[in-house]
């Protein structure tokens, strides 16, 4: 595996330096300061690859070009968006990178009712708890058809909750849930974000499909063109929320992907903590079928409970055997000649990074550091024992 560590930019209380302390060859980053759907220029890509490549690093993925709003719902101005798109892909290519992750969850990114969730050793970790989320939806954002989404055990429960919790309790839940990927632009209002999600009100998961089926023929032909490999980012967490359809949460989504256009461009950023903490996925399995089209790997491991609420464990603890894991990826990764990039992905708060919080939640520079640790003696002693 090439390690790598994703880096928010200039604005990041990580630092390129620290990136390399923490024995990363490679980074994961975007340019975060571009408005979603508008080209990415040459000049703005080279700017950000100099401070990288300056640092001894080298840019090893995107992550991410997002997708505009109008393509996943097929609507407005999406054919100028995709031409954008392409654009990007181009200039990208231009500049010497071709690893590009993406995701295709509407209106959210990967969602959380906590972001510093106290640890029994006192540090800090992801969460995403069922009830909460309940008291979220049904409390907060008063969603219609709530009802449907979840058990009278945990509606009762969030219920309850709602009642105990203070007028601060309320706000942070919102904040936690709303809030915008790191680095980049506005966290979510209520309203804003109720517009946003009426828009998919008629939208089926085969409708999702198909709009991204459609984006990924018009983009892929460009990517081959271009020797790039898009790496499509699964959902996270893993389920339908809010009522939003999600389509990249298990075996059977994958296949359904690799189909809609067979190329080796049309590729997976395999997310163990987001396919883990659905235990119906089978990782190690998924990692050999889908073999020749991941491209990027996103390592960490989430604690399973029995209501679906989940938190983000330790890199080599949690519900996900990362032995096994990691055994799949060397083999793949022998049969194809080949070190795919890897990042330890979210990281606990600890040490200092408690006392110096200003890393976004799970970017923390110790948290992932132990993490890359973890992994990278796990693959050694792998490898050196075959
Ligand atoms: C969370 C990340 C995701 C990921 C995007 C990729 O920490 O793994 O936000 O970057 O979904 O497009």
């Amino acid at each position: 595996m090439q390690e790598t560590f994703r880096w928010f930019g200039v604005s990041d209380s990580v630092k390129l330096s620290d990136i390399k302390q923490a024995g990363a060859t490679g980074v994961v980053t975007a340019l975060h300061h571009v408005a979603n759907g508008e080209v990415w220029e040459v000049s703005e890509i080279q700017k950000v690859k100099n401070l990288i490549e300056d640092a001894g690093l080298a840019w090893s993925f995107i992550e991410s070009i997002p997708i505009h709003e109008n393509i996943k719902l097929r609507k407005g101005d999406y054919l100028q968006r995709i031409e954008n798109y392409k654009q990007s892909l181009r200039n990208v290519a231009a500049c010497g990178i071709k690893n590009v992750c993406y995701n295709f969850m509407p209106v959210l990114d990967w969602t959380r009712t906590q972001l510093f969730w106290k640890l029994e050793d006192g540090s800090t970790a992801l969460r995403f708890d069922k009830v909460e989320m309940a008291v979220f939806e049904k409390f907060i954002m008063e969603r219609k058809g709530v009802e449907e989404a979840y058990t009278s055990e945990i509606l009762t429960l969030a219920e309850q909750r709602f009642a105990d919790m203070s007028a601060e309790e309320k706000q942070a839940l919102e904040d936690n849930v709303l809030k915008g990927l790191p680095g980049t632009v506005d966290d979510l209002t209520i309203p804003v974000f109720k517009d946003m999600i009426a828009q998919y009100d008629n939208l089926s998961h085969a409708d999702l499909k198909a709009n991204l089926s459609f984006f990924l023929n018009e983009v892929i032909p460009v990517c081959e063109e271009n020797g790039i490999v898009m790496a499509i980012h699964p959902d996270d967490p893993p389920m339908d929320i809010m009522g939003l359809p999600r389509i990249i949460k298990s075996e059977a989504d994958l296949e359904d992907l690799v189909n809609f256009i067979d190329s080796p461009s049309n590729g997976i950023t395999f997310c163990t903590g987001s396919l883990g903490a659905n235990p119906d996925n089978d990782l190690p399995s998924m990692i050999r079928k889908f073999a020749d089209r991941i491209h990027f790997l996103h390592l960490r491991n989430v604690r399973r409970e029995a209501d679906g609420s989940f938190y983000e464990d330790n890199h080599l603890d949690g519900s996900t055997d990362m032995y096994d894991v990691v055994k799949a990826v060397l083999e793949i990764e022998k049969q194809r000649n080949i070190h795919l990039p890897m990042r330890p992905d979210h990281g606990h708060q600890m040490l200092s990074d408690l006392e110096n919080n200003k890393a976004y939640a799970g970017y923390t520079a110790i948290g992932r550091l132990r993490g890359l640790a973890e992994l990278r003696g796990l693959a050694l002693g792998i490898s050196r024992s075959n």
